[in-house]
């Protein structure tokens, strides 16, 4: 059920996310995507906001999820996976997009291989998070939630 005054937020996961759980789970860890979502829908309860959860692994599909999310949601936690590093038509649809939003990495990028500390999104992304597992996910939404609080 959609509350009117509670803050619609995106939680948006790019290619390979929906394998969580069994992808290198020495890299990526054993939850899965059902679990990210489980942990957002909590979170999203007690910092009463609205979150609905997509994965694509189809940039077209995460694309046109974002420019649906255009005056419909009010913010946006993005783990774009591998297409942070390469997709410039995912930054152009974020930026088209007008949403605030949080970059989650699971991982640390930046202790792993060199073109994975390239992202095409973080210097406009309100903040970054990477390395905290899945609870990133869960911070994102608390940092999304302050922003969003301050603007209202
Ligand atoms: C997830 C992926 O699928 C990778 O392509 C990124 C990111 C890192 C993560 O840590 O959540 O490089």
């Amino acid at each position: 059920m959609i509350d009117a005054d509670r803050l619609r937020v995106l939680v948006l996961n790019g290619p390979n996310l929906n394998m969580l759980g069994t992808r290198e789970p020495a890299i990526y860890g054993t939850h899965t995507l059902r679990d990210v979502e489980e942990l957002v829908a909590t979170k999203g309860r007690e910092l009463g906001l609205d979150v609905t959860c997509f994965q694509s692994n189809s940039e077209g599909e995460l694309i046109d999820t974002l420019h649906a999310a255009r005056g419909t949601h009010a913010g946006l936690v993005l783990n774009a996976a591998g297409l942070t590093h390469t997709s410039v038509v995912l930054r152009d649809a974020v930026a088209a997009s007008e949403l605030p939003f949080v970059e989650v990495h699971i991982t640390n990028v930046h202790k792993r291989e060199p073109f994975r500390h390239t992202s095409l999104l973080s210097d406009v992304a309100h903040a970054v998070i990477a390395g905290a597992g899945i609870r990133g996910y869960a911070f994102g939404l608390e940092v999304l939630s302050d922003l969003l609080g301050q603007r209202r």
